[in-house]
């Protein structure tokens, strides 16, 4: 995989009130090259239309969850959870080429990962977050830390609560990337200026 962008955006249509397709238009003009789809409700054939039109913005999309929109579309890849189709058998799928996330909650979790064949793990919920309500225990910078002593250089991601008041002190802790949705989306009218300002603020 190219080395992960440091503003990693996820789609949420509810939050936005946007189609995936807008939304991912909207963060490629702002500088978003990796963009992940999430949805949870969408009936397939209408997430698979999105996610279709989503393509047009030529950035890279990884697809929440479903393995099968990833490959029907062709996106670059997909990201899984802890209770998702494995990610031997997403790889099995999708193939060598394709970007493979995994959701991670603690240290121990993410010491697991990364004997998996995927591509970059994310920790989460660094802080609180209205966006996700089923999440585990927040981290805070210092479990952030400790997960980054754990892995050595494996590509990480946080999310979880990250906004511009806090993004650089997460890539400080150790984050490669920041993973970021209502601080993005809650305004749908200024995606684009917020984030420019984001990819700025966590330049190194
Ligand atoms: N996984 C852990 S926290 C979270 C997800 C999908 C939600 C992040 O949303 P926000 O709005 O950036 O806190
Ligand atoms: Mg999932």
């Amino acid at each position: 995989m190219q080395s992960l962008p440091r503003v990693y955006p996820l789609t949420d249509v509810q939050l936005s009130g946007l189609s995936h397709a807008e939304q991912v238009r909207r963060l490629s003009l702002g500088g978003a090259s990796l963009i992940q789809l999430r949805e949870k409700r969408m009936p397939a054939l209408e997430f698979y239309e999105q996610a279709k039109a989503a393509q047009q913005s030529g950035v890279r999309l990884i697809i929440n969850d479903r393995v099968d929109i990833a490959l029907a579309v062709g996106a670059a890849g997909v990201h899984l959870g802890q209770n998702d189709l494995s990610p031997a058998a997403a790889r099995k799928l999708l193939g060598p080429q394709a970007i493979i996330g995994y959701s991670t909650h603690n240290v121990e979790q993410a010491i697991n990962a990364i004997q998996h064949p995927i591509d970059y793990l994310a920790i989460g919920p660094i802080f609180s977050t209205p966006t996700k309500t089923d999440t585990a225990p927040v981290l805070g910078l210092e479990g952030l830390r400790a997960v980054r002593r754990a892995i050595g250089k494996f590509p990480l991601v946080a999310i979880g609560g990250i906004t511009a008041a806090n993004a650089r002190e997460v890539i400080e802790a150790g984050a490669d990337s920041v993973a970021v949705i209502s601080a993005l989306l809650s305004t749908s009218d200024r995606i684009t200026p917020l984030t420019q300002s984001l990819f700025q603020l966590c330049q190194t």
